[in-house]
């Protein structure tokens, strides 16, 4: 006797389907919209800013660790959003265990090849990065990264102490002033140094931190841009009244910068016979000759 033939079942003859391949190109072309979208519009708006060439160039850097990143994040949003919309139990389901986990070598592989890869390029970019005119970071007393090819540079002291900035400029008879200006379109070099403890010059928007210490001068160069003023404050815990050494500084342009260090000049006339002589550095000690 023959067996009775059964209905076909209907989904016999469809192919399984391959959560895998689906994630990936979800994965693919999410990256593809969301990758150029986050250079183009959220790079702009990154920090520091566009006070120097070396804040600038920060806004790129940050742009691209961004955008190298945006498809890392498309993975975690795809795979999240697919695992939690495909794979929900029905509420009246009983607790399973899912089937188990074997090793995938190719997967393996390509997870380390694109992870070095990865690290590796973001690793030499910045270095490069790092390399080119010092990125506007404190160097200490003998910098690296010399910007190339600049033969005029203002330099400019930065001097904290508890719990107030000052600004010495050479070039014009060491004067000291309470406010830090500095002229447009100009190579500046900032010897930050300190009178008592360790505090740290945090200039954001000009791309500039640079621990300030006693008895050193820890160099900092930028190319300023166009006139703007900028917040400064320090950065690393120096007592009491920490948090009250913020100030505004000034990028003007250069001829009113030539007008207000004259004037500056003359507003310490009286007092300059008074402050200590210009020197790269100071020491709390009076006994300890400055350098
Ligand atoms: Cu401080």
């Amino acid at each position: 006797m023959s067996a009775i033939p059964t209905p076909a079942s209907p989904s016999a003859g469809r192919q399984p389907i391959n959560h895998g391949r689906r994630v990936v190109v979800a994965w693919i072309v999410l990256s593809i919209i969301a990758t150029p979208l986050v250079a183009i519009f959220l790079g702009p708006i990154l920090p520091p800013g566009n006070a120097t060439e070396q804040a600038h160039g920060q806004v790129i850097d940050n742009t691209v660790l961004t955008a190298t990143i945006t498809p890392v994040l498309c993975l975690l949003v795809v795979f999240f959003a697919y695992t939690l919309s495909t794979f929900r139990a029905a509420p009246a389901t009983a607790l399973e265990d899912g089937p188990p986990l074997r090793n995938h070598n190719g997967i393996q592989v390509l997870w380390v090849v694109l992870t070095t890869v990865v690290v590796l390029f973001l690793a030499g970019f910045g270095t490069y990065e790092l390399l080119q005119d010092g990125a506007g970071g404190g160097q200490g007393p003998s910098p690296v990264a010399v910007p190339a090819g600049v033969h005029r540079m203002l330099q400019v002291q930065v001097i904290g102490q508890q719990w107030n900035w000052t600004y010495r400029y050479p070039s014009y008879g060491g004067v000291e002033t309470q406010v830090l200006y500095l002229p447009a379109d100009t190579w500046v070099a900032l010897n930050v140094t300190s009178l008592d403890v360790v505090h740290s010059f945090w200039a954001y928007k000009l791309g500039v931190k640079a621990d300030a210490n006693p008895g050193v001068d820890n160099i900092a160069y930028v190319k300023t841009r166009g006139p703007m003023s900028f917040d400064l404050r320090c950065a690393e815990l120096c007592g009491l009244w920490h948090g009250y050494m913020y100030q505004t500084g000034h990028i003007v342009p250069q001829s009113q910068f030539a007008s207000w260090i004259r004037q500056q000049q003359r507003l310490d006339q009286p007092v300059a016979k008074y402050l200590p002589k210009y020197a790269r550095f100071y020491y709390p000690d009076p006994q300890r000759r400055a350098g």
